[in-house]
């Protein structure tokens, strides 16, 4: 027989599973997972299941008391992150009163919700209901399933993940930036899954204007998918005519400028779709990062996948942002001189033990791959 305690587990990660579901596709809010279970003759059986929905309501909760019906009187509720305790305009019940109505008997969590508006609220509320509470279970899968919006909440700014493609021989681009077909199909595959997680995609102009990306989900059943582009693009060189600016009809296209780029520039632009911000200049005349990145947390995003090129991501890296880092690595060299995929000062970061931790590392197809998460 399984202890409680590898029960709870088990039904928590099958929670985390319903939650992961909803990435890319909650925010401003996180994606929650739920699952009711209720003791049976056979052993405890799931009886409602729910995760937060696009655009962040339903919660995740109110999915699984709307499948769990009459079931979950007596029930346990197993929950991702900590259940709301606020009300707001947007309207729904509070996710703890609906578990009170519902009469559910304990409630197992992974961690408490760093939004002010609740922060432990909920879970003392059902305490105070008198219904039985475990938090932690999981946490530490939970935290990284919830870490953009942990970040929006804390630091105001969005989680950001840096993904660059490399060569054998360590090059993203060719001599003078030349497009090359570095990974093969199953990693491109990979990546575009992992795309249609995140909230929004985030690359540099240099990037756009060697590979004139479309940066789309193209995966069949996930093109709807698709996270809102952005462009760091400090003197606005984006050309109307980029693939990226004639999809911006269908997917949202967000160009941060600096404050001086030309206003013509912005009205082009504008007038073919995309939505131009911007923000001020830093060091070496470069947009400020950190600001672009609380601007895009005050839209609502929570998460961000940074596509390159190689000098963002160094800078995201150096400036402390790139909360993790995948880097593929293909089989073939380039035999020639070319982009370097990972800078000195990035290199640096992630080959210490320190500050970068390997999370997870494999092969895919013919690629291998290392995940790198920031640890301090
Ligand atoms: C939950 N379950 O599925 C989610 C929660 O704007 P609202 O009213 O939808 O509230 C959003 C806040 O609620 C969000 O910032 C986060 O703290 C929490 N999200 N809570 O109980 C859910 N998505
Ligand atoms: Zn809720």
């Amino acid at each position: 027989m399984p202890d409680l305690d590898e029960i709870d587990r088990a039904f928590m990660a099958r929670a985390l599973e319903l939650g992961a579901r909803g990435l890319g596709q909650t925010w401003p809010n996180p994606s929650v997972g739920a699952v009711v279970v209720r003791d049976g003759p056979g052993g405890p059986a799931v009886v409602g299941e729910g995760y937060t929905q696009p655009g962040g309501r339903p919660h995740g909760e109110a999915m699984a008391f709307d499948q769990a019906g009459d079931a979950a009187s007596g029930a346990t509720l197993y929950v991702t992150l900590e259940p709301c305790s606020h009300r707001t305009l947007r309207g729904g019940t509070p996710c703890v009163e609906r578990t009170v109505l519902a009469g559910v008997r304990r409630v197992v969590s992974a961690m408490t919700d760093p939004n002010p508006q609740i922060a432990g609220l909920g879970h003392a509320l059902l305490r105070m209901a008198g219904i039985e509470v475990v938090t932690g279970v999981l946490e530490e899968q939970a935290q990284r399933s919830h870490r953009g919006h942990v970040l929006r909440v804390t630091q105001g700014r969005p989680m950001v993940t840096f993904k660059v493609a490399r060569t054998a021989d360590g090059f993203a681009g060719g001599a003078g930036g030349a497009r090359l077909a570095i990974s093969c199909r199953e990693s491109g595959e990979w990546v575009h899954r992992l795309r249609a997680s995140y909230d929004a995609i985030m690359l540099g102009i240099g990037s756009v204007l060697a590979d004139d990306p479309l940066l789309t989900v193209r995966l069949p059943g996930l093109e709807i998918r698709s996270p809102v582009r952005v462009v760091l693009d400090s003197s606005l060189r984006l050309p109307p005519a980029a693939k990226l600016v004639e999809g911006a009809a269908s997917v949202p296209l967000w160009v941060i400028a600096a404050e001086d780029a030309p206003v013509a520039a912005e009205e082009r632009l504008v007038a073919a779709g995309a939505e131009v911000m911007r923000v001020s200049r830093a060091a070496a005349g470069h947009l400020d990062l950190g600001e672009a990145l609380r601007l895009l947390a005050t839209r609502g995003i929570t998460r961000i996948f940074s596509e390159g090129g190689p000098t963002v991501g160094e800078q995201l890296a150096l400036q402390g942002f790139a909360d993790e880092v995948v880097v593929s690595t293909s089989p073939k060299p380039l035999g020639g001189e070319g982009v370097v995929a990972v800078r000195p000062g990035l290199a640096a970061l992630l080959a210490d033990p320190e500050i970068y931790a390997v999370t997870e590392a494999g092969q895919i197809g013919c690629d291998r791959f290392e995940v790198f998460t920031r640890i301090a």
